[in-house]
């Protein structure tokens, strides 16, 4: 059985919003377009509290830096994706009609979490893996924001927990911070067997 995963489609990742990804709503006629095809379609939603561990703000620093913290080394972003503010809500463009699983990330103060399944210590679970696999899904398929983070940590830890992979290359945009991340990423994904297909 095969699930679509959209990944951040989110305010704050789009034109205008805090860490906006070039070319990002560009994405969401793409989903938009596929996603009553799957069995089952989940979203994940970037969810974090004030002064989150992971904001530039919080450490008296400027986004782009990278720090150590105990889970490893932690990227500084703008504040970005707060809880229950405009900048976490999905595109309002994007059609939540054949959502019927939303998983939110990053929820913890002290740790970060870029993928859908692991937060960034790669051990706490956000429970997305034993959700699918109890719902009988062998084949996930990713789209979103963004490709160097967020789908790609996501597709390396939906092969690590033994699904088959796939990301919708049309379907994706990336930061690309720093710069050379995307083409990393692609490399790295497609070495781990992700497959790349255009829905
Ligand atoms: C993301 C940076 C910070 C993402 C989330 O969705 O790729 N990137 N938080
Ligand atoms: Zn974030």
């Amino acid at each position: 059985m095969d699930a679509l995963i959209i990944i951040d489609v989110q305010n704050d990742f789009c034109t205008g919003g805090a860490l906006a990804v070039p070319g990002s709503e560009e994405v969401v006629p793409r989903i938009n377009a596929v996603s009553s095809n799957f069995a089952l379609t989940a979203a994940t939603q970037d969810w974090h509290p004030p002064g989150h561990i992971s904001f530039a703000s919080a450490h008296g620093e400027t986004p782009g830096k990278t720090i150590g913290l105990p889970s490893g080394p932690q990227m500084l972003w703008p504040d970005h994706c707060v809880q229950g503010s405009p900048g976490a809500d999905f595109h309002p463009e994007l059609n939540l009609k054949p959502v019927s699983l939303i998983i939110r990330k990053g929820t913890r103060p002290k740790m970060d979490s870029y993928s859908a399944f692991l937060e960034n210590d790669h051990s706490t679970s956000t429970g997305l893996a034993a959700c699918l696999k109890s719902l009988g899904v062998t084949k996930v398929f990713l789209c979103g924001l963004a490709t160097d983070y967020c789908v790609y940590f996501s597709a390396m830890d939906a092969v690590a927990a033994g699904f088959e992979t796939a990301v919708i290359e049309n379907a994706v945009r990336g930061v690309n911070i720093p710069e050379g991340s995307i083409t990393a990423a692609v490399e790295t994904m497609k070495k781990n067997s992700i497959q790349f297909v255009k829905l």
